[in-house]
């Protein structure tokens, strides 16, 4: 296809750039400024709300581009082959056309609202320039490409279950959670911090197992649960907590989106996280809670699992 072409020439274009870029750098796991919360919740919902517009089968295509990418990472900067780099930006392309260009807009505006001006040029210095100006001199004859083959109108809604016994499983885990979540510090900056002694690679394996995963995903419950994740952003309180009604409705459609894969995918990424996550950080959250809060939810979460598991 068109994009295709394109992302051939893209590529001809940015992979020395590509090469020079340090992956394994730590920074990118920082604000891209001033830490703001819930500015950065506001460009996160346009994201799932694009992601939401996405059309599935090319949401899961792109997912399995970065799996293999992953597969053909090599040297220092942790760089993916020549051929899936290429492959990451068709598939990635495609997604984009697969939404109306606001809803696109929308999501580089948000960013932009909550990154440094100076954050780009300091980028540029950590590399060769000229290969930048390069690179981006050709993202833009890209997007030319992507904006011809654009969808105007997104695709339709997921449809949504209900009745079905998960949905009805879902409550009681959020009767049993709701005190645990209204008790945890969603506006701490804790959640970016680095994983104790653990590296970019060993971490990123992890991350692999979860892009397989969602490239399992039943794309029509994958929507609802995004759907149901940008509901919920609209009902939160000023510390960050949704309502209980949408609580419920988030923990419905991820319990569905589980079931929806087999066991063994989902365990694969329970033990990748385990091998990355180490008992201090458990204990650390742990600390900042009511205790039995946190253990009624537990409980709720392990019979809802019955559940999930029964209808897998
Ligand atoms: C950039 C963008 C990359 C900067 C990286 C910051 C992004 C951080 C994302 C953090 C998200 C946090 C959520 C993640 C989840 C965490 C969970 C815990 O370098 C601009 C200005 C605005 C930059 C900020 C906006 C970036 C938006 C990026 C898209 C969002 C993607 C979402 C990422 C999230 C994760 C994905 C899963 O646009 O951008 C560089 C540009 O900066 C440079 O500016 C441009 C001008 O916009 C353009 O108008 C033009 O002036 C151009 O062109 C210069 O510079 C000139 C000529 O006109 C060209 O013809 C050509 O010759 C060129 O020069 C060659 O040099
Ligand atoms: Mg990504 C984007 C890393 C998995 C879907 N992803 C990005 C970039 C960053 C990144 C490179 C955001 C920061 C940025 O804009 O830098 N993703 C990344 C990693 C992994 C991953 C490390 C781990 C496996 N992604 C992943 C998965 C999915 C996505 C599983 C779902 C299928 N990702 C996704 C989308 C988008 C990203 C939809 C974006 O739109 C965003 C992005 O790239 O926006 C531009 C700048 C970007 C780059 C350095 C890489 C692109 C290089 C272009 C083609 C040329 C360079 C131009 C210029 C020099 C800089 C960009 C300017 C900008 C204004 C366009
Ligand atoms: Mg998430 C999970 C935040 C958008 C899909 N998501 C998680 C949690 C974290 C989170 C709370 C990971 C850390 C963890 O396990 O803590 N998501 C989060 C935010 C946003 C978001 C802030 C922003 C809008 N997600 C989002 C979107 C999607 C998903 C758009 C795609 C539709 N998310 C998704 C999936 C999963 C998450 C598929 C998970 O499996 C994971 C998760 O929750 O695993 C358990 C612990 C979890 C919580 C504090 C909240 C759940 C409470 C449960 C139901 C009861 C508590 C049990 C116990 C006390 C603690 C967990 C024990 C563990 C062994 C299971
Ligand atoms: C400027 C000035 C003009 C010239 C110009 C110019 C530049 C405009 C630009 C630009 C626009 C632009 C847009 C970009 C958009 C990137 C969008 C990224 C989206 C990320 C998503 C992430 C996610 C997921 C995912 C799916 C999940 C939901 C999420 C489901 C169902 C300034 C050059 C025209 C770069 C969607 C993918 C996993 C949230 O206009 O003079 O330069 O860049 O998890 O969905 O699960
Ligand atoms: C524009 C203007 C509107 C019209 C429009 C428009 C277009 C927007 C577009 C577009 C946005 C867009 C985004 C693309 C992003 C591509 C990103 C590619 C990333 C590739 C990676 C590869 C890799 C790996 C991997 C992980 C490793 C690192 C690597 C570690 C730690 C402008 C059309 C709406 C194409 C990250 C995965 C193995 C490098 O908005 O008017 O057209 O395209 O090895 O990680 O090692
Ligand atoms: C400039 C002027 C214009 C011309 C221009 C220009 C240059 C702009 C540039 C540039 C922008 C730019 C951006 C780059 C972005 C790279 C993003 C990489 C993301 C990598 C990640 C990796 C990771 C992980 C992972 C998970 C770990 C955390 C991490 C945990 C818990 C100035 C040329 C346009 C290079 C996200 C996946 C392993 C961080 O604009 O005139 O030159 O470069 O380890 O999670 O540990
Ligand atoms: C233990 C001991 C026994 C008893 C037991 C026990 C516990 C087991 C457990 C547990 C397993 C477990 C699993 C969990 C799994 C969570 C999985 C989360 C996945 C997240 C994903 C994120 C993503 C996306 C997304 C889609 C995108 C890709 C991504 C596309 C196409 C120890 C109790 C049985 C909690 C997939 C969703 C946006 C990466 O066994 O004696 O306690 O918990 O962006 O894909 O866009
Ligand atoms: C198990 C054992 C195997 C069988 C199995 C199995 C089951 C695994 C399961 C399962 C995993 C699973 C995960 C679930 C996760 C639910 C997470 C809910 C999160 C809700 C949130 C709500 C919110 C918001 C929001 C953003 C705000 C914060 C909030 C900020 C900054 C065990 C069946 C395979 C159900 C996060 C979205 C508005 C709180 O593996 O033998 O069954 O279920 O307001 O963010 O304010």
């Amino acid at each position: 296809d068109e994009i295709g072409d394109a992302a051939k020439k893209l590529g001809d274009a940015s992979y020395s750039f590509a090469k020079e870029v340090d992956w394994n750098n730590g920074i990118f796991l920082q604000a891209p400024g001033k830490f703001q919360p819930l500015k950065a919740l506001k460009a996160i919902d346009k994201m799932i709300e694009m992601g939401a517009a996405a059309d599935p089968k090319l949401l899961k295509e792109a997912a399995e581009a970065h799996h293999k990418a992953i597969g053909s990472i090599s040297g220092p900067n942790g760089v993916t082959s020549r051929a899936d780099w290429d492959a990451v930006n068709a598939a990635l392309g495609r997604v984009v056309a697969s939404v109306p260009k606001a809803k696109v807009m929308a999501v580089y505006d948000s960013v932009k609202d909550i990154t440094d001006p100076k954050v780009p040029a300091y980028m540029k210095s950590l590399v060769n320039g000229p290969d930048a100006e390069k690179a981006y001199q050709a993202f833009l004859e890209f997007k030319d490409v992507v904006a011809k083959n654009q969808v105007t109108t997104a695709s339709a809604p997921a449809v949504v279950p209900s009745g079905d016994k998960v949905g009805v499983a879902a409550k009681a885990l959020s009767d049993a959670s709701y005190p645990f979540i209204k008790d945890i510090d969603w506006l701490s900056d804790i959640y970016l911090k680095p994983l104790p002694g653990k590296t970019a690679p060993e971490t990123l394996k992890a991350i692999d197992k979860m892009i397989v995963m969602g490239s399992k995903m039943n794309g029509n419950l994958l929507k609802a649960a995004a759907e149901a994740h940008h509901k919920a952003i609209g009902s939160i309180d000023a510390k960050g907590v949704t309502s209980a009604a949408d609580y419920e409705a988030v923990n419905a459609a991820l319990g569905r989106l589980v079931a929806s894969v087999p066991k063994s995918t989902v365990m694969d990424v329970y033990n990748s996280m385990a091998k990355v996550v180490d008992s201090t950080v458990t204990n650390n959250m742990f600390s900042k809670v009511n205790p039995l809060d946190a253990m009624a939810a537990a409980k709720g979460f392990y019979t809802f699992k019955d559940v999930v598991e029964a209808s897998q």
